[in-house]
């Protein structure tokens, strides 16, 4: 381990900024440690205002080229930055573990794959975008999508390479140059990225990666003048914060923030498979911003629903997440166990129940926990957790089900567990939710588009909708030949 590389579950990567094709070290360097055991993993390069600005410039200088290349092209280099990551899965899978604590098992089978689909996915897409020509008077409208410029693109630590693709992918495929920020906590597989696209043969500056922590690097991008979009995916604050800087240049925003989601249990539900949706919430230990940490059960089955919820969730096994068995990680950060027991111990002081759970396991484990007695109004139930912690509440009505489930500042998702169809469909139509799952958790398509309402964000990513986000719409009205207007 230097300051300028470390070699991680064997793999080696390069800690330092990856600038205009060039890698670049900064003065300082922070310390990146393992969830597993907390030991130092890499002296990551820590860039400040100069690096972000250097980052800027070379995706500014990069743009007019990559804006210009032939979509077909584009596509290419996006398919060859997919087969990078297919042939090197196992790498990235492992050094992701190391870094940020989630499952290998998971990500060496899902969560890589899919960071593989997010560039094809997109690569494809750009080849359907139609320009769009229609009449008016005998004039013609011809709609173009035109990239954008140099996007800024700032990520979270829960899933660190898949939200950096799932943005990466689109900006890059309309024609956009990048500079992604990831999270501190979770530096490593961006700079594999980058590794990866430079054999891709990407051209150099159309992809910078800056490292550092967001409040030393964050303003000088959010706000600098030649940045076109910003998407960002992490906390409300944060998103508040960027929000202000960048409206000194009106810089459009997409925000992916956090959630409070419902799931729903109906008494007409099958009963296991709502266990089985509850238990999947404690998965990455509860840090997924969809995750649906309330559950919302109807009277007249909550006793036998917490009684199969308890004998599931007490069988998860916390461990190690390289070991195949292990079924919930560790927290990322000491400071995100103390965070997640500081909610736990203000629901206890004001009268929750823990059933299981309630305090923190070894290291930077926190135990599954499941907590009843709660207060609609309680920090505990309006409040993003971020850890393996769930809440348990009753109803007795459909209205009250859809009351207590809208009545937070947050609208990200919520999950259905009912074997009504025409009450899904009710229920559904009254939820403020940007995704509602009925009978099943997680399944995203890329079409789909994908965002909170609310505090949960601003704007949709997925499909046409990244397009309409990461491009600059152009109508072109072009008169007949020979037409004179007055
Ligand atoms: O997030 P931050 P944190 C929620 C979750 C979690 C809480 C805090 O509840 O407990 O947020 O996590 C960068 N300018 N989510 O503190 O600060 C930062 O470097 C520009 C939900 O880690 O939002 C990192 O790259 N960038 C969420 C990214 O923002 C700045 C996922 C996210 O960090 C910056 C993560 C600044 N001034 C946390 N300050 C989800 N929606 O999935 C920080 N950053």
């Amino acid at each position: 381990m230097s300051a300028h590389r470390t070699t991680v579950a064997g793999v080696a990567v390069d800690t330092r900024h990856w600038i205009g094709g060039q890698r670049v070290a900064s003065p300082r360097t922070f310390t990146d440690a393992s969830p597993i055991d907390g030991a130092p993993i890499g002296e990551i390069s820590r860039g400040a205002a100069d690096e972000a600005r250097a980052a800027v410039a070379a995706a500014k200088a990069a743009f007019p080229g990559w804006a210009a290349t032939p979509r077909a092209e584009r596509a290419r280099l996006l398919h060859a930055i997919a087969d990078g990551v297919e042939k090197r899965t196992e790498e990235l899978a492992n050094v992701e573990t190391v870094d940020n604590g989630a499952l290998l098992r998971s990500h060496r089978r899902g969560v890589m794959p899919r960071v593989a689909h997010n560039f094809r996915f997109f690569a494809d897409w750009l080849l359907t975008l139609e320009h769009e020509d229609f009449a008016t008077r005998g004039h013609t409208n011809h709609v173009t999508w035109d990239p954008a410029g140099p996007c800024v693109l700032i990520t979270p630590w829960n899933a660190p390479l898949m939200l950096a693709t799932w943005k990466v992918a689109p900006a890059l495929a309309a024609g956009n140059t990048v500079v992604l920020k990831p999270a501190e906590w979770s530096p490593l597989t961006a700079s594999l990225l980058a590794d990866i696209a430079a054999e891709a043969g990407l051209p150099a500056g159309v992809l910078n990666v800056v490292q550092g922590y967001g409040s030393e690097v964050g303003d000088a991008l959010t706000s600098h003048p030649d940045v076109r979009r910003i998407s960002f995916t992490g906390s409300v604050p944060t998103a508040q914060h960027i929000a202000a800087s960048a409206a000194a240049n009106l810089t459009p925003l997409s925000l992916e923030l956090g959630g409070k989601s419902p799931l729903l249990v109906f008494a007409d539900a099958d009963l296991d498979l709502a266990v089985d949706l509850a238990v999947e919430q404690y998965d990455n230990a509860g840090q997924v911003c969809l995750a649906a940490t309330r559950l919302l059960v109807e009277e007249a089955v909550a006793e036998e629903f917490t009684r199969r919820l308890v004998a599931r969730a007490s069988g998860l096994r916390q461990g190690d997440p390289r070991d195949e068995s292990t079924d919930i990680g560790p927290t990322i950060h000491p400071r995100q166990v103390a965070k997640i027991d500081g909610f736990v111990r203000r629901a206890l002081a004001a009268g929750a129940r823990a059933v299981i759970g309630g305090h923190p396991g070894e290291g930077q484990y926190y135990a599954p926990t499941l907590l009843t007695d709660v207060r609609q109004d309680s920090e505990i139930v309006q409040e993003e957790v971020f850890g393996p912690v769930l809440t348990l509440q009753t109803f007795t009505s459909e209205d009250e089900a859809v009351h207590l489930a809208n009545d937070t500042r947050f609208g990200l998702a919520a999950t259905l567990a009912t074997g009504d169809p025409e009450r899904a469909e009710r229920v559904t139509a009254r939820l403020v939710a940007g995704t509602v799952w009925v009978n099943c958790f997680f399944v995203r398509d890329l079409k789909a588009p994908f965002g909170g309402s609310r505090h949960s964000g601003i704007g949709r990513e997925g499909g046409t909708w990244s397009f309409d986000f990461y491009c600059d719409l152009k109508n072109t009205v072009t008169a007949p030949k020979g037409w004179k207007d007055h």
